[in-house]
């Protein structure tokens, strides 16, 4: 039996991205998955993409990777670059190699096993993800808070009417694990389970493991942030 292992934003956090996997203690037959925001933020983000490519880890695309792709695309037009980067994010850019830029550009926006569905931020109950428009991809990306009127905000933007969009969705897209928002333990909904906990904020990362990508049968694992990374 083989286990689905999918962890929660690292943002360059190599070290606690190691204990954490040695203590997980992958077998050769499980399935590992990033929820996206592996790199950026953090002290060793390039060191982290490397080890991810080498080791058969999988990711779908977060924000912060999005980012950094949309930037590489800008540079390739004659067009003045309307993405600033601040000064990590230019740093990763000049250590990427054309194997890391392909890597990134090659992340999915969502990866499903059975009935688990892994993605970055999160969804609404009319996203139909083998549809959906450019726009809406961005949406999916950044996903934190939904207003009364159903419609998503933007963030920073959230006040005590906001609704969390996991707390509203209905399953129609299956179990969906995600990042993005991050909390103090990890968030457990019907149909959507959040495991960013915020590593690179000082907190923990954290992970899910489900037998056999049964949706019913899951255990979390986690390791301490060092120095507040
Ligand atoms: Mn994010």
């Amino acid at each position: 039996m083989s286990n689905l292992i999918i962890y929660g934003d690292i943002h360059g956090c190599y070290d606690q991205f190691i204990s954490l996997r040695k203590k997980i203690n992958p077998d050769k037959s499980d399935i590992e998955v990033c929820v996206g925001d592996i790199i950026t933020k953090g002290k060793n983000s390039v060191k982290l993409l490397r080890y991810i490519q080498e080791h058969n880890i999988k990711s779908v695309i977060g924000n912060h990777e999005d980012k950094l792709v949309r930037y590489l695309e800008h540079e390739n037009s004659n067009k003045k670059n309307p993405i600033s980067l601040d000064e990590n994010e230019k740093n990763i850019i000049e250590s990427l190699d054309k194997q890391d830029i392909e890597f990134l550009k090659s992340l999915p926006l969502f990866l499903k096993y059975k009935n688990i569905t892994i993605l970055h931020g999160g969804v609404q109950n009319h996203h139909n993800l083998d549809d959906i428009t450019k726009k809406e991809k961005s949406k999916i990306l950044r996903m934190r808070y939904i207003n009364t009127e159903n419609n998503f905000i933007a963030y920073g933007k959230e006040d005590n009417n906001s609704i969390f969009w996991a707390d509203l969705y209905d399953g129609n897209q299956g179990f969906i694990v995600y990042g993005h928002q991050w909390f103090k333990e990890v968030k457990i909904n019907e149909n959507a389970i959040g495991i960013d906990t915020g590593c690179v904020y000082g907190n923990k990362l954290s992970a899910v493991i489900f037998k056999n990508a049964d949706v019913n049968n899951f255990k979390i694992e986690s390791v301490k942030a060092t120095n507040g990374k």
